[in-house]
């Protein structure tokens, strides 16, 4: 069989479904041995859309999204979303094509060397340079992007190896059970909470790769401590349950960081350094800190690790829930009632532009537990991690390692693959919108149907908010946009504008019976970002 054939053949062997990307001169055989396989290839409209998408699903799915694009071009197109996925730890393999190895000693045609281009935006690059390495790198890409800290791997494939006859030989897929936690360690950890006075959680995403949600919940019930989310693990607890205090990241004075301010342990579960600036929770490196996770701890000055319990992130808890003294009280709980306050406040708020609380309640109220929310980067993220009250894990997808701007559509676009049967929304700034809006066409052309709700400001608001905030004034934040609803609809979308705050409810829950690409353009009054900053400002903690 040709090597590109045997490289498809290796792909179906990891369990492949999709590969989102864009066909090009040095890939021609792949897309060809593509032709023969039950792997579903979905054309893009840029390479950073298939990049985003393969990241997206790789988190929903714990299985490595995969994307292709051509060399050169292609392949610099895809780099933003492998980055993505690999500072915020969901499993990915970028496939470029590359020129034949005959050339690849000299300047020549849009000839880059990309294994050490994708080196620092990956956990593995390589090239196939003989074909009988194929079915090693192949495997060693998957069980790199796939093993904890899950992230991205990078294979390039020369073109004049992908048509060389090879013999068939595929490699087993085994997963090596993660390490059990070590009994001392457990022991240590539970004699810590049990002497403490005031513990608190912080959980992070890597409490959703370890699908250890449940355990969590237990943990938290069983010792009555109280849980703060990162931005990224959202849903890990429900925010319903007792113990949730809410997702800590805003950067500022908030109801949850009082907690940690009061706290004398802090037990970070799953939490992954990028997502959450230990400075910014812990400035006075004086705390107590339990690191629970698949992996020893970052070194960082604000991160002094007293006591690491390393291993299978839900045996861990389980195994230091049975042995710890349960807490008594409930120490924090007017942290949460605050900001329950604070949601409860404008559910019936008829001004326009539509406030971001309100804008948050009326998607709350619109969407199913299950249905998924894919954030894209800017103030309205901000609100969203903040506001938003995710029930289950990965039902509010946010990029807060790399933050990279124009995620949101392609990731909903993958969310609806990965999930047919649920809806996928995402919430989106118009800049953020407007830098991957082309995959609106994917969307329709592959028949999948997602709503695309735009906060419209006509403005970089996040940058607005930091520069009026360091500053008190700002600068270049301005543009304008098309008429985005006429923009949608001359993709074949349905687009529908927020004229009165009553407006955007019934227009969400006809998006979702529309069953289509759906766009929603909604004015956001973003005076409420410094009216917020003022009230965090003044604070004063009501524990
Ligand atoms: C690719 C990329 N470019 C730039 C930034 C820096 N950045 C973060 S938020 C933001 C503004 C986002 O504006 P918009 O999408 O309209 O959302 P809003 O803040 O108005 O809600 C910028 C420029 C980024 N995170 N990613």
């Amino acid at each position: 069989m040709k090597a590109a054939a045997l490289f498809v053949r290796c792909l179906e062997n990891e369990g492949v479904e999709y590969v989102f990307g864009i066909p090009g001169e040095e890939n021609l055989e792949v897309m060809d041995a593509l032709l023969d396989s039950s792997i579903r290839f979905i054309t893009v409209r840029h390479e950073q859309g298939a990049s985003f998408m393969a990241d997206v699903y790789g988190r929903l799915t714990e299985r490595a999204g995969v994307c292709l694009a051509t060399l050169g071009p292609g392949a610099t197109n895809l780099i933003t979303g492998v980055a993505d996925a690999n500072l915020d730890h969901a499993p990915l393999v970028a496939i470029a094509g590359q020129a034949g190895t005959n050339r690849l000693h000299k300047e020549s045609h849009q000839v880059l060397d990309l294994t050490n281009l994708f080196e620092p935006v990956t956990k593995y690059s390589a090239s196939l340079l003989d074909p009988d390495i194929i079915p090693e790198v192949v495997r060693k890409a998957f069980k790199l992007a796939q093993s904890e800290k899950t992230g991205a791997a990078f294979i390039e494939f020369p073109e004049n190896i992908a048509s060389l006859e090879v013999a068939l030989d595929l490699l087993p897929v085994t997963q090596t059970p993660d390490p059990e936690p070590a009994a001392g360690e457990v022991a240590a950890a539970a004699a810590l909470i049990s002497a403490a006075r005031h513990p608190i959680i912080l959980a992070g995403n890597g409490v959703v790769r370890a699908g250890a949600s449940r355990q969590l919940a237990d943990f938290a019930d069983k010792l009555n401590i109280p849980v703060a989310n990162t931005f990224m693990a959202k849903g890990v607890i429900p925010f319903g349950h007792r113990c949730a205090l809410g997702s800590a990241g805003l950067q500022a004075n908030d109801y949850v960081s009082c907690g940690f301010d009061q706290a004398d342990v802090i037990i970070c579960v799953g939490y992954d350094l990028v997502e959450y600036h230990p400075y910014l929770w812990h400035p006075t490196r004086d705390r107590t800190i339990l690191h629970i996770d698949y992996s020893p701890a970052e070194t960082d000055a604000h991160y002094p690790v007293a006591v690491g319990v390393i291993g299978d992130v839900r045996h861990s808890l389980d195994r230091i829930a049975q042995q710890a003294t349960p807490h008594q009280g409930e120490h924090v709980r007017p942290l949460r009632e605050r900001l329950v306050g604070e949601m409860l406040q404008h559910r019936d708020d008829l001004e326009f532009p539509v406030k971001p609380q309100k804008i948050i309640w009326d998607l709350r109220t619109a969407l199913d537990l299950e249905d998924i929310v894919v954030c894209d980067v800017g103030a309205h993220k901000m609100w969203m991690a903040r506001m938003y009250q995710a029930e289950r894990p990965n039902t509010c997808i946010i990029s807060n390692g790399f933050a990279s701007m124009g995620i949101g559509l392609p990731g909903a676009i993958a969310a609806k693959l990965a999930y047919p049967d649920r809806t996928a929304l995402t919430v989106t700034g118009d800049a953020g919108f407007l830098m991957n809006s082309q995959e609106m066409e994917t969307a329709l052309r592959i028949g999948v149907a997602i709503i695309i709700l735009v906060w419209n400001d006509s403005k970089y608001g996040l940058i607005k908010w930091h520069q009026d905030r360091r500053f008190g004034r700002d600068t270049q934040i301005d543009f304008n946009n098309p008429d985005l609803v006429k923009y949608a609809e001359s993709f074949g979308a349905k687009g529908y504008r927020v004229e009165s705050a009553g407006d955007l409810l019934p227009m969400l829950k006809q998006a979702i019976t529309d069953d289509t690409v759906v766009l929603i353009d909604c004015p956001v009054d973003y005076s409420e970002n410094m009216k917020l900053t003022e009230k965090l400002g003044s604070l004063i903690c009501p524990i």
